[in-house]
């Protein structure tokens, strides 16, 4: 008898994402809600990328592109779905100067009419290409700069070569068992989870800390008879297999970036794709993936290297450069920076010259 209007039922988070970016803009009063929509858009073209995914298999878009559906449309691959997605989502709103995608090798302009945009995005729509067609996860990083260049015009490299400690925003999307979204705006790390059910993304893991010590270490061991003696030293450490004292970190790699770092920033760890000698300059790109990840990274209490320093501090010198990327607990980081600093002088010295 009206006790049961007024009961606290249990009801699921209904934070949702764009509730979440709204309140953080809210903290700066000068701020004009461009970087709102911003991620906005992105959440939006999240959406979209997710859908296609977890149709992927039934609509027959993992494999060649080419084929045509039973509608007679062209089918399209996954990654040039997505990467066509963000485009698209962001070419004529007005607030992005400029786009680069890890799909493309050159700048994407921004049609004049639609400008200015007073941002930068850098995206890589689908990383982890190789376990699409396989069904493990995959996922999307975003990066977003502000303009710097002078004027209403158009963004240039310039604008897309910044260093990652000038980044205002970094995200990623990780589409493993749910779909998840997590953002940085330099104001600690969000995690937020797709409910499909109502289309939208509700927040589970508010303010990530990456706990300490580490759980796991994530490296491709079948690089091992490439590597260096500083990385064979490291792992082993990892491994404690010179310390009866310590326990070893224990293994998870699964050969996309953002599923083995969102697992570690989760349960703490280290990620490395360290430089070899078939891969001067390890795999990974530094604008699309080392950066945003970093950023992200450093927001949750972490660190990331190239080996040598801090990745964010790197001046990008083109736009599909490779860098060294170790990154997770601070202590372990450090400890790989060692290893390098005491076996890998000589490949130190060389790769100093290039960073
Ligand atoms: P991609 O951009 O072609 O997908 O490559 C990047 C991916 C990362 O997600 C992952 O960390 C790495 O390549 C795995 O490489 P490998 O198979 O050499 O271990
Ligand atoms: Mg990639």
């Amino acid at each position: 008898r009206g006790e049961s209007s007024t009961a606290m039922v249990s009801l699921p988070s209904l934070f949702t994402i764009e509730r979440h970016i709204l309140a953080q803009q809210g903290q700066h009063p000068g701020a004009t809600g461009r970087l709102t929509n911003l991620l906005y858009d992105i959440a939006l073209a999240a959406k979209l990328i997710a859908r296609e995914t977890t149709r992927a298999g039934i609509a027959n878009i993992l494999g060649a592109t080419s084929a045509e559906n039973v509608h007679g449309e062209m089918q399209q691959k996954l990654d040039v779905y997505a990467d066509q997605v963000i485009f698209r989502m962001n070419d004529h709103t007005g607030r992005v100067c400029v786009m680069a995608s890890e799909e493309h090798d050159d700048l994407l302009p921004i049609p004049a009419h639609h400008q200015p945009g007073y941002y930068v995005l850098i995206y890589d729509p689908l990383d982890g290409s190789s376990n699409i067609d396989v069904n493990a996860s995959i996922g999307t990083i975003f990066a977003i700069h502000r303009k710097i260049t002078p004027g209403d015009g158009r963004g240039t490299m310039e604008d897309v070569l910044q260093p990652g400690s000038k980044l205002v925003a970094a995200a990623y999307v990780i589409y493993g068992s749910s779909t998840m979204l997590v953002y940085s705006t330099g104001e600690g790390v969000h995690g937020f989870t797709l409910d499909p059910s109502v289309g939208e993304f509700l927040l589970s893991h508010p303010n990530i800390q990456v706990p300490s010590p580490g759980q796991y270490y994530s490296v491709n061991h079948g690089r091992h008879k490439y590597w260096s003696p500083g990385i064979r030293h490291f792992v082993a450490w990892l491994q404690a297999l010179e310390d009866n004292d310590r326990s070893p970190l224990e293994n998870r790699y699964i050969g996309s970036m953002i599923a083995d770092f969102h697992r570690n920033l989760l349960r703490g760890g280290i990620f490395l794709y360290p430089a070899d000698e078939r891969r001067p300059d390890g795999k990974l790109r530094l604008t699309y993936e080392a950066q945003p990840l970093a950023f992200i990274a450093a927001q949750a209490g972490a660190y990331a290297s190239d080996g040598i320093g801090d990745i964010l501090d790197l001046q990008p010198r083109d736009l599909h450069q490779r860098v060294p990327v170790f990154m997770g607990n601070r202590e372990l980081v450090e400890q790989a920076e060692w290893f390098l600093q005491r076996y890998d002088r000589d490949w130190l010295a060389e790769y100093a010259k290039r960073r």
